[in-house]
């Protein structure tokens, strides 16, 4: 538990905006902040946590933003730890869904006061009984329905009721009385971090309680000790120092600081944690590492390198990665890290045959040249989700390959009678592996009939023989590879051999 705060000041409440992903949480904190965040995220999701603090009849509130892609659990779990208040946004249209679920678990377990707010109640298909009902269901009684839960109905696009939905936030506020003690030792936690090329590691902090300075001596549970460079409020403007309940992007620590971790001008102060604490003398605690699963034997393994803008969707990105069931394949997490593609990075995919997967972040231009010989496969997203399906695409791609053990196949496309001696040519594109002079091979129709005799052995092949020869151009060759295409002779001969055939090497 943290330790008690001795209170001498009213601090700002820090109130979580948490949902199911696309019910509106970030079009409210548009709304009430009065800009346009949500229009310009990539693929319209939040991805990133945000806090903002407004000023509501000369009350403050800090705002914090999370995420609502199933993927974010931790970013949201991060988001709650710091939250005064709880908003849990539902859309009126959609409905309860797993993450509105678990946004309200997640404020209950840790005793956080939350507030529903229906959304969306400017759409035709709003049904605010049709929540309440679900909500019920599922234990979670609203006012008016058995239950003390608090309630708005908002419409973020056009305002209708955030005024009043604000109103409740600053009451629950005075209620639970939130104070602080500037005289105390500053402690904050970190609910963002991530690597700036210019400015060097950054992290997004909540402060809790005291004040933080440039200057000042901050140590992280994770294992830092850092001199305050710099200060900046959430609109990125410098300030000198910070009070309790602000948010503020602190520069000055080496290495992104873990999620999650508190941030404290007193060590002993942050040993009342019972957490593990900075090493008083190298300082040196490295990140904690994704588990990687176990690599079952037989499994084929898909090798990652996963590099990404921030702390939070690094865990976000892995934690969903690893949950990827594909049987037979298994992801492995080679290395992970905050910030842009490295020669490293690409000399470890080189050496392992891994893809680099990198979200939001840069791929220098010598790294690109590095990574083009040998080919290293770096794919780059801006969207979760694309990269989820990607990756999924690529664990059934190797599971194909593994399952089917190609040693050559080759699509007719073109059929010759030689003029001399009336010899049928197979000219033959080579789609997979390789065809060899003297390979036993089979004919089929399809690539369909191919694939489906390897579940009922009765169906047979149109031809079964032997590559006699082979030419490529007018040249005698012994082999031809891949893309590769070639004359192929018989024997037996295959007189009703047609364009589109294929022909797999045994
Ligand atoms: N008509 C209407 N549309 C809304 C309202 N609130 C949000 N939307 C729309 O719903 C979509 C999703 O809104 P966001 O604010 O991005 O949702 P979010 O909850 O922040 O989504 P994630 O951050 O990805 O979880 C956008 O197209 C919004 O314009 C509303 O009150 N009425
Ligand atoms: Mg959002």
């Amino acid at each position: 538990m943290p330790p008690k705060i001795i209170e001498n000041t009213m601090k700002p409440p820090v109130v979580t905006i948490m949902g199911h992903v696309d019910h509106g949480k970030t079009t409210l904190l548009d709304f009430i902040r009065k800009t346009k965040v949500a229009e310009k995220e990539a693929g319209g999701i939040t991805q990133k946590i945000g806090a903002y603090q407004v000023e509501i009849k000369d009350k403050k509130i800090t705002f914090v933003d999370t995420p609502g892609h199933v993927a974010f659990a931790k970013m949201r779990a991060m988001g709650g730890n710091v939250a005064d208040i709880v908003v849990v946004v539902i859309s009126a249209v959609d409905g309860v869904m797993p993450q509105t679920l678990e946004s309200i678990n997640l404020a209950k377990s840790s005793n956080t006061p939350f507030i529903i707010a229906f959304n969306k109640i400017d759409l035709p298909g709003a049904d605010i009984t049709k929540v309440k009902k679900q909500l019920a269901d599922n234990n979670i009684l609203v006012e008016g329905w058995g239950g003390d839960i608090v309630c708005a109905e908002i419409s973020a696009k056009t305002g209708k009721g955030v005024e009043a939905l604000l109103d409740v936030i600053l009451l629950v506020a005075e209620m639970i009385g939130l104070k602080a003690n500037i005289t105390e030792p500053f402690y904050g936690v970190v609910i963002e971090s991530w690597k700036d090329p210019k400015k060097g590691s950054v992290c997004t902090v909540v402060s809790k309680n005291g004040q933080l300075s440039i200057g000042d001596t901050v140590y992280s549970q994770d294992g830092q000790k850092a001199k305050i460079k710099a200060l900046m409020d959430f609109k990125g403007k410098a300030v000198k120092k910070i009070l309790p309940g602000d948010p503020v992007e602190v520069l000055g620590f080496e290495r992104p600081v873990k999620l999650g971790s508190a941030l404290s001008s007193d060590i002993d102060f942050l040993k009342s944690y019972g957490l593990p604490l900075p090493s008083q003398t190298g300082l040196q605690a490295t990140l904690p590492s994704q588990s990687l699963p176990p690599v079952g034997a037989g499994s084929k393994v898909l090798n990652l390198i996963i590099k990404a803008d921030t702390r939070g969707s690094l865990d976000a990105i892995g934690s969903t990665l690893l949950a990827i069931k594909k049987e037979g394949t298994c992801i492995n997490i080679l290395q992970e890290g905050v910030g842009p593609v490295s020669e490293s990075d690409v000399l470890l995919a080189s050496s392992s045959k891994a893809i680099i997967l990198a979200f939001n972040v840069a791929v220098p231009k010598i790294v690109l040249e590095m990574a083009d010989n040998p080919k290293v496969i770096i794919r780059t997203y801006k969207i979760v989700y694309e990269l989820f399906e990607e990756i999924e695409v690529a664990l059934e791609g190797i599971l194909e390959l593994e399952e089917e053990k190609i040693k050559g196949r080759a699509e007719v496309i073109a059929k010759f009678k030689l003029p001399k001696s009336g010899d049928i040519v197979a000219g033959c594109r080579v789609l997979a592996g390789r065809l060899k002079a003297k390979d036993k091979i089979q004919i089929w129709e399809t690539l369909e009939d191919l694939k489906k005799s390897r579940e009922n052995q009765e169906l047979k092949p149109l031809y079964l023989g032997v590559i006699k020869s082979l030419k490529i151009g007018k040249n005698d060759v012994n082999v031809a590879g891949r893309e590769n295409e070639a004359g192929v002779f018989l024997v037996p001969q295959f007189p009703e051999i047609k364009v589109g055939f294929i022909v797999e090497v045994l």
